[in-house]
């Protein structure tokens, strides 16, 4: 099915190339799964994209959890991604002035050079999304920001007013590719969606086809419920990475990720 055809209003209404460039990925691959690759060693990492990447649409990182890491490893790394038609996601949360983002798209990781997505907090204000934005354009690359508007762990301070004024700067920034919502509450998620409407994407951690309550307070719901709700992408980790067979669970959140979304009215 073509992208268009597929995404309606959400692709007609983003603007950003990102935005545009997952959903084609998404439909090549027929999931709107990403996978939380929290592992820490690199033959790990390289062993999860072998295994389970025919059934993801993105792969989210965390660089500094990584016990081996050497740029010649990640470059491999990021091409064997790339080869398998991953998005690469850096969840790194940025949370700094803009112009120091910007410097820390940089520095020893070099993130900028390798990540499509990065999420970001927007405490300190709408400047950061211009700071990373800045850090791709310095090496003439493009992505796209995701601002955290929800959380999914327990007791997170991102209360409704907050949400709220992230999602009105950030539906009104070019920069900004979508926003994270808490995917174990589908209720809540469905208010995010109708206050962001279609402009932007909304990615879900905090998913699991096994509900309820994980390792230090992360809460999971229901990966159907979360894209019926309005999520465009589940992020999915130990559900995957964490199973006796992580293939045979990417293929079952995959199909579940796309039977919902083909569902879901537009
Ligand atoms: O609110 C959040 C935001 C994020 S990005 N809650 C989260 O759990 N995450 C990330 O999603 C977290 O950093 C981890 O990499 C992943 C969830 O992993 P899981 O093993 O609980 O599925």
């Amino acid at each position: 099915m073509q992208a268009v055809e597929a995404w309606g209003r959400r692709w007609t209404e983003s603007l950003l190339p990102m935005a545009r460039t997952y959903m084609e990925v998404a439909c090549r691959k027929q999931s709107l799964v990403c996978l939380a690759a929290d592992r820490s060693s690199m033959a790990e990492l390289n062993q999860l994209i072998d295994e389970v990447g025919p059934y993801l649409a993105a792969l989210k990182t965390h660089v500094d959890l990584v016990d081996d890491w050497t740029p010649e490893a990640w470059n491999a790394f990021c091409s064997k991604a790339s080869d398998a038609d991953l998005l690469i996601f850096e969840d790194r949360k940025f949370a700094d002035i803009g112009g120091i983002s910007r410097k820390q798209m940089s520095g020893i990781y070099d993130i900028r050079s390798w990540a499509d997505l990065v999420t970001a907090h927007l405490i300190s204000g709408p400047d950061i999304v211009d700071g990373l934005q800045a850090g791709w354009t310095d090496v003439g690359r493009n992505g796209g920001v995701l601002l955290l508007a929800q959380m999914s762990s327990r007791g997170n301070l991102l209360n409704h007013n907050y949400t709220d004024q992230v999602v009105a700067l950030g539906k009104e920034h070019p920069g900004v590719f979508g926003f994270i919502g808490n995917g174990s509450r589908p209720t809540e998620l469905k208010l995010l969606r109708d206050s962001v409407g279609d402009g932007k994407l909304i990615w879900t951690p905090g998913v699991n086809l096994k509900v309820g309550d994980g390792e230090m307070g992360q809460r999971y719901g229901d990966p159907r419920e979360a894209v019926l709700a309005g999520s465009d992408c589940i992020i999915v980790g130990s559900g995957i990475h964490k199973a006796d067979n992580p293939a045979h669970q990417a293929k079952a959140y995959a199909k579940a990720s796309w039977d919902a979304f083909n569902e879901r009215p537009e």
